[in-house]
């Protein structure tokens, strides 16, 4: 998968060299770009932003220099052959990033996240990269960061480890928070007896049927009582 980055902090993104992303990308399974978005300014001061028509509090990117570095990307994407990339900005008015959307993002050839700053980007940037590509606006959930780079982080993460060859070993997807639409059972692992505190008999006793329904029911307790509404309605 190619992934493109347009920001004006190129350098929050070197964390991407290391841990399992670090070697996708060493193997080839993830093409990684950084752009700054500052590079495509039209001023030697390497202005992005303005203040908003119709005024308000704080400063809105303007739309020439996303234009450009678009514009480049897509580009050289024609170059690689890549036939229809997804252009993802980060934004708390986008809809919520799912295990499901990350499940389907998982499968493209490219994205490209444009991550905004201050109070936004200018619109007409959506709009035009919506002429040239698919465009999503995505949410991490409902609060506000200061910006499009830590849930662009977070998204590269939840995606890059669906790519088969990323993850070690696959089985370990199958049975996670979210993979079903249900959280996580609870795991264990040696002493068997710890600081006074026991594992659960039924996970020594080897009855694998006991076992499963065990921790079906502790997904669904856990699920009940802490995120109710990732249940189906009665
Ligand atoms: Cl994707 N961006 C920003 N700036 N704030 C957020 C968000 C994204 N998701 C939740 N809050």
């Amino acid at each position: 998968m190619r992934i493109d980055i347009v920001t004006i902090f190129p350098e929050f993104f070197s964390v991407l060299d290391v841990s399992l992303l670090g070697r996708a990308r060493q193997s080839g399974i993830i093409d990684l770009g950084v752009h700054d978005l500052r590079d495509y300014a039209y001023d030697r001061h390497r202005t992005v932003d303005d203040t908003p028509y119709g005024g308000g509090a704080g400063m809105v990117m303007r739309p020439e220099p996303w234009g450009d570095a678009i514009d480049g990307i897509l580009y050289a994407s024609e170059g690689r052959g890549i036939v229809d990339p997804v252009i993802l900005f980060p934004s708390p008015a986008g809809e919520l990033f799912t295990q499901s959307l990350a499940q389907q993002l998982s499968t493209e050839q490219q994205l490209v996240f444009g991550c905004g700053r201050y109070e936004g980007i200018d619109q007409r940037v959506v709009d035009y990269a919506a002429t040239r590509a698919r465009v999503k606006l995505v949410s991490m959930g409902d609060y506000v960061l200061n910006g499009g780079e830590v849930a662009t982080m977070a998204m590269i993460e939840a995606i890059g480890r669906l790519i088969p060859g990323v993850i070690g070993n696959p089985a370990s997807l199958v049975e996670e928070s979210h993979s079903d639409g249900l959280l996580e059972y609870p795991s264990y692992t040696k002493p068997a007896t710890w600081r006074g505190l026991a594992v659960p008999p039924v996970l020594m006793g080897g009855n694998h049927g006991a076992i499963a329904a065990w921790r079906r029911e502790q997904q669904l307790e856990r699920t009940r009582r802490v995120r109710p509404d990732l249940l189906p309605p009665e």
